[in-house]
């Protein structure tokens, strides 16, 4: 791609607040003019950066007119071998938010523009240095809530879906052109059998995007988390429960029924998975005003949740408010939790199998026992591969899923074509139209349109 962009775009690069240094970073072919202007030895001599090495750094101050407004630091990376291809200066300044500014001001009163939010990524891209997975996965990255989100942001930055979308673009490139030339040239190619073969090929290939569509769904879950909700009568444990998966007294434990009102919502982090946890008031009929919304909002939890966690007490019977929740949680995803597991029990597993489908475990939030086997049972719900410490990567970004969820589509056309006998030009259209579909996944072929979306939602700076 030869993309060159005349003007010099300018920006803090570094987040906003009191911070050790901040620095602002200048992309563009006068990136070193404009700084010469401005950055100059303690004396006020100019330090010649027009003609500094490439990755190299100088020591310097900066002013404004022949006020010296700070000591910084200047990196100098040459194109093409800076992020975005471009001539790039770093100014690393103090980190107070008014020098930034002040030093940020002078840069562009001195020639360069303010940059857009992603346009230093959108250059890169432009350049042809990072392909739209990796530019998606530094928005990605900077955003990332969790070490999972990181480290799969990551991955992709490094152009593992590249790869992949490539080979898959590849192989449908490669029936395309070979029905083409059957066409063309009959005597050369025949097309004996080749449905058959085209058929199983396809296949294939559904299955490689069916499983990254489906592992999309655990990357999901374990970047944005499981939406949990503890329910249960007043008084089983669902605060204690709360607070030992937390690891820390967010909620407030008594042996009062009905202690809980309010919905106390937590992140927790759960063996590698993230649950957004709500614990709520205790259902049961009351005529408390207070309670009463509380439990309105503990019903509609159940309704509005990934993830139910059913709390029973094992060391008492069922009474008529437990068979109401389990009324209102068929059908759902739900976990029974039976605590309270150091009293005598009273309440069995047997018991509670008669009543419901849904997993149950043993636990006791005062012993902390049984922890393990209920985020066994979550991971067993939740995730369908074996998620710790592999290679896969996780496509989570929606755009991308959705271009995928399309090729699927394009290819089981393809496939039914094949069934039903077309004949062979037809297969092409759906091919190609894969084709061009993985391509606007990795960025090839995508119109200003789509760049243009993609880097605006990035932050500045970047
Ligand atoms: N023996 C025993 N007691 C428990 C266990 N878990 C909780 N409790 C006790 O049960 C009582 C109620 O616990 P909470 O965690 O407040 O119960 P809750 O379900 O949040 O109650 P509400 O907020 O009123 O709906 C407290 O006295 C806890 O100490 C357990 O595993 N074993
Ligand atoms: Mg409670």
């Amino acid at each position: 791609m030869n993309y060159i962009s005349e003007d010099t775009i300018a920006a803090v690069a570094t987040a906003p607040g009191v911070a050790g240094i901040g620095i602002i970073r200048l992309s563009g072919s006068d990136a070193l003019q404009i700084t010469d202007k401005i950055f100059k030895t303690a004396g006020g001599k100019s330090l010649d950066l027009v003609n500094a090495e490439t990755h190299t750094i100088h020591y310097g101050f900066i002013y404004d007119g022949d006020e010296m407004i700070d000591e910084v630091l200047v990196s100098v990376m040459l194109a093409p071998r800076s992020y975005t291809t471009e001539n790039t200066v770093e100014i690393n300044c103090h980190g107070g938010p008014f020098v930034i500014r002040r030093v940020l001001q002078t840069v562009i009163r001195n020639g360069a523009r303010p940059a857009e939010p992603g346009e230093f990524t959108k250059r890169a891209f432009l350049n042809g240095r990072i392909d739209l997975t990796e530019a998606e996965s530094v928005m990605d990255l900077i955003a990332s809530g969790n070490e999972f989100a990181r480290k799969n942001s990551l991955k992709t930055l490094r152009g593992s879906i590249y790869n992949e979308i490539h080979d898959l673009r590849d192989r449908i490139i490669h029936e395309t052109a070979f029905i083409e030339s059957a066409l063309d040239d009959p005597e050369h190619y025949s097309l004996d059998g080749y449905p058959d073969e085209l058929h199983k090929n396809v296949v294939e290939l559904k299955n490689e995007i069916e499983s990254m569509l489906s592992h999309a769904d655990d990357g999901k879950i374990l970047s944005e988390g499981i939406n949990t909700c503890l329910v249960g009568k007043p008084n089983v444990g669902k605060s204690s429960l709360l607070n030992l998966l937390a690891g820390e007294d967010k909620a407030i434990v008594t042996d009062v029924p009905g202690t809980t009102r309010d919905a106390v919502e937590v992140k927790i982090q759960f063996g590698g998975l993230t649950l957004n946890m709500m614990d709520t008031a205790g259902i049961r009929d009351t005529n408390d005003t207070v309670e009463k919304i509380g439990v309105e909002k503990s019903r509609n939890a159940i309704n509005n949740s990934d993830l139910i966690l059913f709390v029973l007490d094992s060391s008492s019977k069922l009474e008529d408010d437990d068979i109401e929740i389990f009324d209102s949680i068929n059908g759902k995803n739900c976990i029974i939790i039976l605590n309270k597991s150091d009293l005598d029990p009273v309440l069995t597993v047997d018991k509670i199998h008669e009543m419901t489908d849904a997993p149950v475990v043993v636990v006791s939030a005062r012993n902390e026992d049984g922890m393990e086997d209920l985020l066994h049972l979550v991971r067993e719900m939740f995730l369908k591969g074996e998620i710790s410490n592999n290679d896969q990567v996780y496509i989570t970004n929606e755009r991308q899923l959705s271009e995928l969820r399309h090729v699927n589509d394009s290819l089981s056309l393809v496939l039914r074509s094949i069934e039903d006998g077309m004949t062979e030009d037809f297969f092409t259209v759906d091919l190609m139209d894969a084709y061009d579909r993985l391509g606007s996944v990795i960025g090839e072929e995508t119109g200003d349109d789509l760049a243009d979306r993609i880097f605006s939602e990035f932050c500045m700076g970047k």
